[in-house]
């Protein structure tokens, strides 16, 4: 089976596994019972029609079994889901925020975090939380998803029972950028857990133009250490001169706000010579003045 590492990954394993295996053996019966039957009862061999007329025995079968196997599925499915509602008391808890693009985590003590950490062995309750638009907070080696709700609290809880670092991902298109929503959760052994909590950086405290350029994916094209990705890199932007084409001309420009504000509203308006046409989309809808201001304003830090 596929990395599973928590309490849970058992029981919805094990339905998972009745349901494809009831599946399974319906797809293989009733293809053969179909492709015997093309045989049996073809015009050739059964010139006349076989009809069977009220038989007590087959409509019992037939209700009896279905109903029986759909009330099997639906017990170990239950009982895989019973206890992912019901927190034991004592549960760490910690509250994950969902916004377009990214995931964000509280901890108790205030700190905010860009991925989840959690110790091992130890109940952890997630309280869900929607900035904006409906997202799906996804843990596939845990085996657990639970939508975040605008405006509704909800929660998931685990125990985590192997260390190492797992994905978390958003599960309901939520726009755009939806399949930048990636965060991890990072299992370790309880005194490591205590060191991590001592001293995670707080990303409260982080440039707001950096967390936007996070939250908008920019950095997967841009770098900040001066090397080349999809676009040029970020380091020493502000105040360079850039050769850029502009209508198929060359021109030299100063990388200064106007001409960086009007890079992320139109990003082919004019192209870093070097760089490919097209690889960009406009944010003029996506970020706001106030936000462009904050990401150039960060941008000046990068020297
Ligand atoms: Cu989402």
């Amino acid at each position: 089976m596929r990395n599973s590492a928590s309490t849970f990954a058992q029981g919805v394993d094990l339905s998972l596994y009745i349901i494809v295996g009831i599946s399974l053996v319906f797809l293989i019966g009733i293809t053969a019972v179909m492709i015997y039957f093309v045989f049996r009862y073809n015009k050739k061999r059964n010139p006349v029609a076989t009809n069977i007329e009220g038989s007590n025995l087959l409509e019992v079968l037939w209700t009896a079994i279905p109903t029986l196997l759909v009330v099997v599925m639906f017990y170990y499915g239950w009982m895989g889901f019973k206890p992912m509602r019901s927190v034991p008391d004592g549960a760490m808890e910690v509250k994950a925020y969902g916004q377009m693009w990214k995931f964000s985590f509280e901890y108790p003590d205030g700190r905010i975090t860009d991925s989840l950490v959690v110790p091992l062995g130890k109940p952890v309750k997630v309280n869900l939380v929607s900035r904006d638009v409906l997202h799906s907070f996804y843990i596939p080696a845990f085996r657990m998803k639970e939508d975040m709700v605008p405006g509704k609290n909800n929660f998931m809880w685990f125990e985590a029972t192997k260390t190492g670092r797992y994905d978390i991902l958003c599960a309901e298109y939520c726009g755009q950028l939806h399949s930048y929503m990636l965060s991890s959760v990072t299992v370790l052994p309880e005194s490591e857990y205590a060191q991590w909590l001592a001293s995670a950086p707080n990303l409260a405290d982080e440039h707001p133009g950096l967390t936007l350029l996070k939250q908008n994916a920019c950095l997967t094209c841009h770098s900040q250490d001066g090397s080349k990705i999809i676009g040029p890199s970020f380091r020493g932007l502000y105040g360079k001169t850039e050769i850029v084409e502009t209508d198929g001309k060359e021109r030299e420009v100063l990388a200064d706000d106007e001409y960086i504000a009007r890079s992320i509203r139109e990003p082919n308006a004019d192209v870093v010579k070097g760089y490919m046409k097209g690889m960009m989309v406009s944010y003029a809808n996506v970020l706001n003045d106030e936000q462009i201001a904050h990401i150039i304003d960060y941008l000046k830090t990068l020297k």
